[in-house]
């Protein structure tokens, strides 16, 4: 791991391979309270303070590439935002704020094997992924329940507004391969408020009792709609909940990509010699609305909103690629690219036409039940005489 933020949890385990996954972390001071308001100071003034540290060859790659992804998911991310206000998206939840963990999560996965499992605020994993993008919001234009892209190809599930559910999904699917005698790795996706769901602890109970080769992805935003972590997550830390799974816990700085990017990449490394599950709690921040239906105005400061803006994943990931050498022309060029492919994605979205009612049915049985037959064909009479 390579960043100098990640924290150690201090979760203890009895196992050999999690010793192992500790002693790869990196201690630090930063982001220790689970308050929204007094972490997104103090977590601001030291980025402010801090140095980017220099990257060279193919790791100096991987940053680019990273960015590339980051800055596209921003941009979207912001026309998604805009479409919703133009009326042509009926809601949307922003990923602003949580590039770097998304985008350097997924980013760590194998799309030949692996697979995610994401909640209803994962633009930067769809993105990182390659998933169709037009696909992906056609289910926030309301088209088509968890989206129209190629779930298969994407090796991305359909988004899952279920607050929790993506847990024992990932979780289910890591059976299906470890079953299967196959190596694929899941990961899934979730935030502070979802890891004190039920469906969060069955699922992680479950892997560690059958050693399954899946990634915990907690993305720690701070809120959970309106309420901050502390009136959701006792104890204060996710990661730390690992311990009684006896699963490895990490807690890392989910603001910086390379770090996540590498944290994943060990969980998988692990998951697939057979090492069994991994929690991974990504320290991060929600900077807009929890959806676009959402005034967060009336449940904290805008002093706590400007405090992380210092500290957004996209400029600090520019500031540690200017600082290893990248020049002005690069970055304009990256925006030029990623602003060209927001307009394409937001003409599809606006060619998106209405769907045919048979679909409804199409997808729901491998062998429909006679009385399905029936409603389908009530159902396609009503819609002709529309
Ligand atoms: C089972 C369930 N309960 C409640 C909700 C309503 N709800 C939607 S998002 C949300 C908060 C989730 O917070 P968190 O898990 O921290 O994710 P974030 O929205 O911060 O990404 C709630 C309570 C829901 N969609 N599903
Ligand atoms: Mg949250």
């Amino acid at each position: 791991m390579q960043s100098t933020d990640t924290q150690n949890t201090e979760t203890q385990s009895t196992d050999t391979q999690s010793t192992e996954m500790q002693s790869t972390e990196m201690q630090s001071t930063e982001m220790q309270s689970t308050d929204p308001a007094s972490r997104a100071t103090s977590a601001g003034n030291a980025e402010r303070e801090r140095s980017p540290e220099p990257v060279v060859g193919a790791r100096l790659e991987l940053l680019t590439s990273l960015y590339e992804r980051m800055l596209l998911a921003h941009e979207l991310d912001l026309e998604s935002v805009a479409m919703q206000r133009q009326g042509i998206l009926p809601g949307y939840a922003p990923a602003r704020g949580q590039e770097a963990s998304q985008v350097g999560s997924a980013s760590a996965l194998d799309r030949t094997r692996d697979f995610a499992f994401p909640t209803y605020r994962e633009l930067g994993v769809a993105v990182a992924l390659q998933a169709d993008m037009i696909g992906y919001l056609a289910s926030h234009q309301g088209a088509w329940h968890g989206g129209m892209y190629d779930f298969a190809a994407s090796r991305l599930a359909p988004i899952n507004a279920v607050v929790g559910a993506p847990v024992p999904h990932a979780m289910g699917w890591a059976m299906g391969e470890k079953l299967a005698g196959r190596d694929g790795c899941s990961i899934a996706y979730f935030g502070d408020g979802a890891s004190s769901q039920g469906d969060v602890h069955e699922a992680m109970n479950f892997a560690g009792v059958w050693s399954l080769p899946v990634v915990f992805f907690c993305q720690n935003n701070g809120w959970a709609i309106s309420l901050p972590t502390d009136k959701q997550v006792a104890g204060g830390s996710v990661a730390a909940r690992a311990a009684g799974y006896g699963m490895p816990g990490v807690r890392i700085d989910g603001n910086d990509v390379l770090a996540v990017y590498d944290a994943v990449q060990d969980a998988l490394a692990r998951a697939r010699s057979g090492g069994g599950a991994t929690v991974i709690e990504a320290m991060t921040y929600r900077a807009g609305p929890h959806s676009t239906s959402d005034d967060p105005g009336r449940y904290r400061t805008l002093a706590e909103e400007q405090s992380w803006l210092s500290r957004h994943p996209v400029t600090r990931a520019e500031r540690q690629l200017r600082a290893s050498g990248v020049d002005d022309d690069y970055f304009e060029t990256a925006l030029a690219d990623a602003r060209a492919e927001v307009e394409r994605v937001r003409a599809g979205v606006l060619a998106i036409g209405p769907r045919s009612t048979a679909e409804m049915f199409d997808f729901v049985f491998a062998d429909p039940p006679a009385t399905f037959g029936a409603q389908r064909a009530l159902a396609m009479m009503e819609a002709n005489n529309d």
